[in-house]
């Protein structure tokens, strides 16, 4: 079968898988968790906006997800979709809303019934990609009832158009230039375009999945088999080639797997009230670049190291909040416009990947990525000892904050009279190693003391 999937794919860019997985046993019990996290996040939004909206609980998930989209005035998408998100120019990570890593995610991204189907294209050495993405197609009907309650909520209604699909120039961020793809209408293209430079030739593949049937009628996709041998191209595509264009109608826990330069669309939910959902992962062999450097993709089926497989979904989940945090306090390294333009050539694409590649080499070295490993020069890490006088100046004179302080490389927790500093330090050149210190400080009479320190190495 493998075989026969392969040719098929080389030929044609596309592959349907019918029942890689199971709906009752692997796609409800997702949909249920990630409609908890949807439903999460609307009563955060409430909270923060001072409102409520009582008839919430029993409306049906498309009024919901409309509901959320107007109540976060968009910028609930830019949490559940980070990777696209990102390169808003005022993209931040939104703290007060539980993460959208969820381990159910993480389980759906690692499952085996897709990891084969993956491995039988691609090789037994698979990455999975930072690059996922929801698609949740309402119908008009839903997208205007989000603008509607966007009105009555105050917010701007012009950023639910549904037809600002790209290319918006609106300085307002959460008027996102992908909102037509996220939740209207599906245009046509190929993923390889929107990857930076070095990923274009990558073996990358997207698993698209759909949580709900998918048909011409909600918004399936559409495909032109064929047109990934072409190289990497972006729009215009002549009438002639659209027309070959053919309708995947699938069911839940169907597989489409696409090529990276397939051309593909969906048509539009034209429905009175049906809704499309699917999520789309994309997965290339180990060793070649992603085409996001700078966010967390990790190994997720190895034969010839099984031990770095990634295995725990919290681990992933705080990779992206740690990378998400330092995109938020430094901004996309690129910009997504110079990228569609052609303007970021290989070497700049090489670089940021072999950067990233460095500071980031396994899921780990995510993780302490905000305490200055990644931004401290070496040579500049003994300004930033935390002395007793800095404790005085930072604890006691920055009564606004929690008990709780970044100072560069180091965390500072206020507990009563009691201060713990823990420092994050490379004691090498290079990220291979670093050590970890926790310094115990005192209030005395005579201002603050360190009592005791501990320090650890780990290699
Ligand atoms: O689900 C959609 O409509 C868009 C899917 C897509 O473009 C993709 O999976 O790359
Ligand atoms: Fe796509």
């Amino acid at each position: 079968m493998d075989t026969e999937n392969s040719k098929n794919f080389e030929r044609d860019g596309y592959l349907v898988v019918e029942g890689a997985l199971d709906p009752s046993h692997d796609i409800e019990p997702f949909a249920e968790a990630y409609t908890q996290l949807l439903d999460s996040l609307a009563y955060v939004y409430f909270a923060d906006a001072g409102t409520t909206s009582k008839d919430y609980d029993s409306l049906p998930l498309p009024e919901r997800f409309a509901t959320l989209l107007a109540v976060s005035g968009g910028k609930a998408l830019h949490h559940l979709d980070p990777v696209l998100n990102s390169f808003l120019p005022h993209f931040k990570k939104q703290p007060n809303l539980p993460g959208a890593q969820i381990p159910a995610l993480f389980n759906l991204i690692s499952h085996a019934g897709l990891l084969v189907v993956v491995e039988s294209l691609i090789g037994p050495e698979v990455t999975a990609s930072p690059i996922y993405h929801i698609n949740f197609k309402l119908a008009q009907k839903h997208l205007d009832l989000g603008q509607h309650k966007v009105g009555e909520m105050g917010h701007n209604a012009a950023r639910f158009n549904p037809d600002a699909v790209t290319n918006v120039s609106n300085t307002d961020p959460a008027l996102e230039r992908f909102y037509g793809f996220q939740v209207g209408k599906t245009g046509w293209h190929m993923d390889a375009i929107s990857g930076l430079y070095d990923s274009h030739d990558s073996e990358i593949v997207n698993a698209w999945i759909s949580i709900t049937e998918a048909s011409e009628a909600n918004g399936c996709l559409l495909v032109i088999p064929g047109s990934h041998k072409e190289g990497v191209r972006g729009e215009p595509f002549s009438d002639e080639e659209k027309d070959r264009a053919i309708a995947l109608p699938v069911k839940p826990g169907d597989v489409v797997v696409l090529h990276n330069k397939v051309l593909h669309s969906a048509t539009e939910n034209t429905t009175e009230d049906d809704y499309r959902w699917a999520f789309n992962f994309r997965y290339h062999p180990t060793d070649q670049p992603s085409g996001r450097p700078f966010l967390p993709g990790y190994v997720a089926r190895s034969r010839s190291e099984p031990e770095t497989e990634l295995k725990n979904p919290y681990l992933w989940s705080a990779m992206w909040e740690r990378a998400l945090d330092h995109l938020s306090e430094n901004g996309s390294p690129f910009d997504y416009t110079e990228l569609r333009a052609g303007n970021l050539d290989l070497k700049f694409a090489e670089e940021l990947t072999e950067r990233w590649k460095t500071r980031a080499p396994n899921p780990e070295s995510w993780l302490p990525i905000l305490c200055g490993l990644f931004t401290t020069p070496i040579s500049a890490q003994q300004d930033w000892t935390v002395t007793t006088e800095r404790i005085a100046e930072i604890v006691d004179n920055d009564s606004n904050s929690p008990p709780f302080w970044e100072y560069h490389q180091s965390t500072i927790t206020r507990i009563g009279e009691k201060v713990y500093v823990s420092t994050m330090e490379t004691v090498e050149p290079g990220f291979d190693s670093f050590g970890k210190q926790w310094s115990l400080f005192e209030r005395t009479e005579s201002g603050w003391a360190k009592i005791s320190e501990v320090r650890a190495i780990n290699n």
